[in-house]
């Protein structure tokens, strides 16, 4: 119980920024290739993977990309966009509610829907406020987010607190995946002061120094996912540059 959450908070508490690796089932284009992929990733020291999208995704290659995942010795973590993806095969699932849609069902209603499911399994739950920042992609229209503009640095401290005062571990602070922009750092170390939350962010990350900006901001936890596929070698590199970096308190 709780080993997930244990792991992520020794590895913070140890001054690191963790980097996660984003698999989106439905953009694998070669599902024979993401042994190797996902072989480079955890060889340069990604920290978790996190298997997940918004469109097109069947709980059939979820589980095979879990099976694919089983030879390494870091957590599986479901990054779930509705109640269809849950299986025992995983090692966590964010537990998130958007927190800015205007949808009761992202809000609450999917979560009260997958509890009893998730209750059967030993699926550990990270409880995440999820929230959407700037343009946000598909995960903004797919769950009809008020999105909140990059620059509006109160709506998200605001929305971050109310997570905090609920009770939730995490806020995941999402661009949307492809985004042209990233959250901004300024917005990041906003939450990171005023909140005693653990800060995940991504959304459009792509370079190293990018990665670095927003590490040392103050994010936690940095998610790439796009840039695995579109150009792995960049990831390595954003993940070599999360490494370096030493935060102390
Ligand atoms: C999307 O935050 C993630 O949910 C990652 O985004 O695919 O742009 O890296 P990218």
């Amino acid at each position: 119980k709780g080993k997930v959450k244990n792991y992520i908070q020794r590895l913070i508490e140890e001054g690191s920024v963790l980097h996660f690796s984003l698999l989106d089932p439905d953009k694998i284009s070669d599902i024979s290739k993401l042994y190797d992929i996902t072989k480079s990733l955890y060889n340069y020291g990604t920290n978790a993977f996190l298997i997940g999208g918004t469109l097109g995704i069947s709980l059939d290659k979820l589980n095979k990309i879990l099976e694919i995942l089983d030879d390494f010795d870091i957590p599986k973590i479901i990054f779930p966009s509705n109640i269809n993806l849950i299986t025992e095969k995983a090692d966590a699932i964010l537990f998130m509610s958007l927190l800015n849609s205007d949808d009761i069902y992202y809000v609450m209603g999917a979560q009260v829907a997958a509890a009893p499911i998730i209750k059967k399994t030993e699926v550990e739950t990270l409880s995440t406020g999820y929230l959407i920042i700037g343009n946000g992609g598909t995960a903004a229209h797919i769950g009809r987010a008020r999105v909140i503009p990059y620059d509006n640095i109160d709506l998200a401290v605001a929305y971050s607190l109310a997570a905090e005062y609920m009770g939730m571990n995490f806020i995941y602070l999402e661009a949307g995946s492809g985004a042209l922009e990233p959250v901004k750092p300024e917005m990041i170390r906003t939450v990171r002061k005023t909140t005693s939350l653990k800060i995940i962010t991504g959304g459009g990350i792509r370079t190293p120094e990018k990665a670095t900006e927003i590490a040392t901001a103050g994010a936690n936890i940095i998610v790439t996912g796009n840039i695995i596929e579109s150009d792995l070698t960049k990831a390595l590199k954003i993940i070599e540059s999360i490494k370096k970096i030493k935060i102390s308190e």
